[in-house]
């Protein structure tokens, strides 16, 4: 991508309105744009990383078995009368009518109308297990929205839905999302901790919370201190595999959320419990027969019995990720992606646009990186070195190429590691040489 042609709106200063790292940082760098309160635009910057985040969620859901599809924003409000939701859900639920004097609502969430496809098609445990999942955009009111897109009035959210015939597979569903949710956050490079959650309007009576470590984070945690260094899985999963014994070895750490949490259930010293905070990041319920019951989401069983279905749900936050990914990955000049979902890889930078020779070395490195791994951003503009080198810190390329009239009388140019600082010098044929050992796609 040539930055020329690259709509990206930087902000000189830091936003007032904005508190937190990961706000101001997307703010700056023009990843997106506060729409209202809460209601956020992405920009094309902002937008690649979504669809990056959202791209490894979706992948994992499908090597976990699972299918996606895609539910409608707008729902109707009759499936929520039916499961009893329509009312309890109160101020958060964005109530909407039609010409027609129809109730519509703004999904919130999709407990209602994934049960509503599933208990038109199944009616036999013949064809389960099933899981059914989408990503989609969701609205919440919120009393508070705030920190950007870590709480927002409009998020996007992946929701995975678990049918099962019985209690016994149903768990072997949960774990199945459980482990999913520890590879995929591990693939955007993110360490997530599972904990013990309270399970609010969703309800249920199994819960665990994901939660990335971060002293901005909203949620108040406890737990074990030797877990936050805890390896985990390594490799990839069969998961066709039993999964209960991985689940505990996670499981047999204390680790609760705030309103979980209760000392009585841990019994060795208390040193080793540590409150910290932390950004809830995915968040897994098993509610049984919650929903299928009031909705007649009924399927025969082995026996020929006609039983509600039994099932769990699974959400992960993807707009939130993206802040979240930034917390845990910045300094003070800007954002350092993780490799695993970095825009593009290299940054090319010409300090002296105009400059035949400068622009020569440049383009020859551009059309050698578009040809051989094509995950590279050459900032060509015309603006001035000083402000090119913050630009390329601030959107926290991994690695950037620096090539000016210094440069070019030695021949040898700058090869700049975001992430540590360090610069090397290299000449053209140490360059590709190091591109090459990098084997990029
Ligand atoms: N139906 C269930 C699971 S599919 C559900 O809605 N769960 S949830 O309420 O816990 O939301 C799932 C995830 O969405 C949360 O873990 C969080 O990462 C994200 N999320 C929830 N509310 C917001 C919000 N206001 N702004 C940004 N992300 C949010």
């Amino acid at each position: 991508m040539l930055l020329s042609n690259f709509f990206l709106p930087i902000l000189k200063e830091n936003p007032k309105e904005a508190e937190i790292a990961s706000h101001i940082l997307m703010l700056r760098s023009g990843m997106i744009q506060q729409s209202s309160s809460g209601i956020y635009s992405w920009l094309p910057l902002g937008k690649i990383i979504l669809d990056k985040i959202t791209a490894i969620c979706n992948t994992e859901m499908i090597n976990a078995g699972s299918n996606e599809i895609l539910m409608p924003t707008l729902q109707s409000a009759e499936l929520w009368k039916e499961s009893g939701r329509y009312e309890d859900y109160g101020k958060e639920m964005l109530r909407i009518v039609d010409r027609n004097q129809r109730d519509l609502l703004y999904g919130p969430t999709n407990e209602e109308l994934v049960t509503e496809i599933f208990r038109t098609h199944i009616k036999s445990y013949k064809e389960l297990p099933l899981i059914l999942f989408h990503s989609q955009w969701k609205f919440r009111d919120e009393l508070r929205p705030r920190f950007g897109v870590m709480r927002g009035r409009e998020f996007l959210m992946k929701d995975a839905y678990s049918f099962d015939v019985d209690y016994v597979s149903s768990i072997i569903s949960y774990n199945k999302m459980f482990i999913a949710y520890m590879q995929l956050f591990k693939k955007m490079g993110l360490k997530a901790i599972p904990m013990k959650a309270d399970t609010g309007p969703i309800g249920g009576d199994l819960s665990h919370e994901f939660i990335i470590m971060a002293e901005t984070g909203e949620s108040e945690v406890y737990l074990e201190k030797d877990f936050i260094n805890f390896e985990g899985l390594s490799g990839n999963v069969n998961y066709n595999d039993n999964l209960q014994p991985i689940v505990d070895k996670y499981t047999s750490f204390y680790a609760a959320t705030e309103e979980k949490h209760n000392p009585e259930n841990f019994n060795n010293n208390d040193n080793h419990i540590i409150k910290a905070r932390g950004i809830e990041v995915g968040h897994i319920f098993h509610f049984g027969q919650k929903y299928s019951t009031p909705m007649n989401a009924n399927v025969n069983n082995y026996e020929g019995k006609n039983i509600p279905v039994y099932m769990g749900s699974y959400g992960v936050g993807l707009s939130r990720l993206v802040g979240a990914v930034i917390e845990a990955n910045h300094d003070k000049s800007g954002i350092i992606w993780p490799k695993e979902i970095t825009p593009w890889y290299y940054n090319i930078i010409n300090l002296k646009s105009g400059d035949d020779q400068c622009d020569k070395i440049c383009s020859d490195l551009y059309s050698y990186l578009r040809k051989n791994c094509n995950t590279v951003l050459y900032d060509d503009t015309n603006d001035r070195a000083g402000a090119k080198l913050a630009k390329a810190d601030l959107i926290g390329l991994p690695y950037q190429i620096i090539v000016g009239p210094n440069g070019i009388k030695d021949q040898l140019y700058d090869l700049k590691n975001r992430k540590s600082g360090e610069i090397h010098k290299l000449s053209y044929p140490e360059l590709l040489n190091f591109f090459n050992s990098k084997s990029l796609r």
